[in-house]
């Protein structure tokens, strides 16, 4: 098996959901159904905080989003747990700047896909030399969905990223809505990533249709 064809990630990137159990009111895996029934290209299941699921609860959940993205054929990444993303096959791992390092996850997963978050050019330079398939880049607005978030930076940053030569592809995360999507995209990102804009939805299909819809507008031509 090789590595993943990059050109297929960057399509898999476009609306990529990012959820766990905290950021839903019903449950995760039923939101994950609607959400890529509305056109969610892939699916990252973060299981973080106080009340994070964990041991055989947390594999039990991650195995039935996994058949649910097998079943709409889209990739499932595992957020910092190379043991879960390993014990389900899952698709790959993203991981961040103070998680396992990059070397060591990928000497663990294989070919599988890995993710890591950066917030600066700086950050993207310095691990551009690592096998990482994907740069997730935020926060590009603020964010209520995650503690510990970073100061916001506005899509800024990925055309700085791009003015840069980094041509791995770029996922903006943080505070993006429907309305922001465009901007995002502009900017040079491959895709959005999104918690609130889809969970935090009356109606999750339909608001996934709106960003896919965003996306598509703005990417077109690619
Ligand atoms: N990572 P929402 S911001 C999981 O900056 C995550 O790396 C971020 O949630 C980063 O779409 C973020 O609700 C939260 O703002 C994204």
């Amino acid at each position: 098996m090789s590595r993943v064809d990059i050109e297929s990630l960057r399509k898999s990137l476009r609306l990529y959901l990012v959820l766990g159990s905290a950021n839903c009111h019903g449950d995760p895996a039923a939101a994950v159904e609607e959400a890529v029934r509305g056109g969610v290209t892939m699916v990252q299941f973060r299981e973080k905080g106080r009340n994070a699921l964990k041991g055989a609860a947390k594999e039990e959940l991650a195995r039935r989003i996994l058949v649910i993205c097998r079943s709409f054929s889209i990739p499932l990444i595992i957020n910092d747990d190379v043991d879960l993303a390993l014990a389900i096959d899952a698709d790959g791992v993203h991981i961040g700047q103070d998680d396992e390092p990059a070397e060591r996850v990928r000497t663990r997963i294989g070919d599988k896909i890995l993710g890591l978050s950066v917030h600066s050019v700086e950050e993207a330079k310095r691990a551009e030399n690592l096998a990482v398939d994907y740069f997730g880049v935020g926060p590009i607005y603020p964010t209520q969905s995650k503690d510990d978030a970073r100061e916001a930076q506005g899509p800024g940053v990925l055309r700085d990223l791009r003015r840069e030569n980094v041509s791995l592809p770029l996922v903006g995360i943080g505070g993006i809505t429907a309305e922001r999507a465009a901007d995002v995209i502009g900017a040079g990102a491959d895709g959005i990533a999104v918690i609130s804009a889809i969970t935090g939805a009356q109606d999750l299909r339909q608001a996934a249709q709106q960003l896919a819809h965003k996306v598509r507008a703005s990417s077109s031509g690619r």
